[in-house]
């Protein structure tokens, strides 16, 4: 009976921390890639990650993190799908006690309710795409543009980042605006739509994509309809996943800016530091993009 005892004790402390992570989905390349990132870093460090896909739907995620709440986990990891409605939630896990960091994504309303954020910069993402464009096109260019997730951080971001810059250029002008939900089928319908309101897109000079993989899906239709995407028109998106590497290489892309997936090794060390000493944080601890793979001028 010792000896089970203490198999059970070694058994039960093996995972010093407890966190609870509510997943947006498996939407395209990137998503999935951070997921793997979150499990294999938590293994790593010895943390036992409840890990859950809420498959795009809010609703799911407030579900999954009242449940980490139930189970009084130490520590609750949130990548909001959408910035609104999250207030209640977060009220209940601070009543809790459970202190919550947010990863990738952001909340909008009382910063107070959580810990920190840890993501990328999705403005300063808009920014360099924007830069890219308007140095590839000479300042001159008339744009097509797939927007992200209605109401979520990067596409609110990633767009203000873009417009910031374009509207430095008379030129510069995006003609066509809608989302694809981040997904290469969204982008491949949405492209199809714009192709058909634009007669072929003439006039055209500039596709700007929020990911990668509507990006993917653009070039898709592009394709379809005899259009040459990276030859005659400059394309420009934001993740820089392997497919999206492909397409670049091939000369089907132009520019991809990166988004580092690898967010465990950032965000584990802020949380497990935080259980132990509650230190104040930073608002926002930003992950630095890998430039050289972001935007270089056109050839
Ligand atoms: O760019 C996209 C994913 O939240 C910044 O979500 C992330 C975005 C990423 O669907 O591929």
């Amino acid at each position: 009976a010792a000896v089970a005892a203490t198999l059970a004790f070694a058994a039960s402390s093996a995972f010093a921390v407890t966190i609870g992570f509510s997943q947006v989905g498996d939407e395209g390349d990137w998503r999935p890639a951070f997921s793997k990132d979150m499990q294999d870093e938590a293994k790593k460090e010895g943390i036992d990650l409840k890990f859950a896909d809420a498959q795009g739907k809010e609703e799911d995620q407030l579900k999954a993190v009242r449940a980490f709440i139930a189970q009084k986990v130490d520590a609750i990891i949130i990548a909001p799908v959408v910035t609104t409605g999250w207030s209640q939630v977060l009220e209940e896990a601070k009543k809790a006690g459970i202190p919550v960091f947010l990863a990738d994504r952001d909340v909008e309303g009382d910063k107070s309710l959580f810990v920190a954020r840890i993501s990328a910069d999705f403005n300063l993402e808009g920014k360099l795409a924007g830069a890219w464009l308007a140095q590839a096109s000479k300042g001159n260019c008339k744009i097509v543009e797939l927007q992200g997730t209605v109401g979520s951080a990067p596409a609110i971001e990633r767009k203000k980042g873009f417009e910031a810059i374009i509207s430095q250029f008379p030129e510069m002008k995006i003609i066509k605006s809608q989302s694809g939900n981040f997904t290469t089928d969204g982008g491949k319908k949405v492209m199809e739509a714009f192709i058909k309101a634009t007669d072929n897109l003439k006039g055209v000079c500039g596709v700007f994509a929020h990911n990668d993989n509507m990006q993917l899906g653009a070039i898709q239709a592009m394709k379809e309809a005899g259009l040459k995407p990276g030859k005659d028109f400059l394309m420009v998106s934001v993740d820089y996943v392997p497919a999206m590497k492909e397409a670049l290489a091939a000369g089907d892309a132009n520019a991809s800016v990166e988004l580092r997936s690898a967010i465990g090794k950032y965000i584990y060390p802020v949380v497990t530091d935080y259980l132990k000493d509650k230190k104040e944080l930073p608002k926002w601890i930003v992950i630095p993009s890998d430039l050289h793979a972001s935007a270089t001028p056109g050839n």
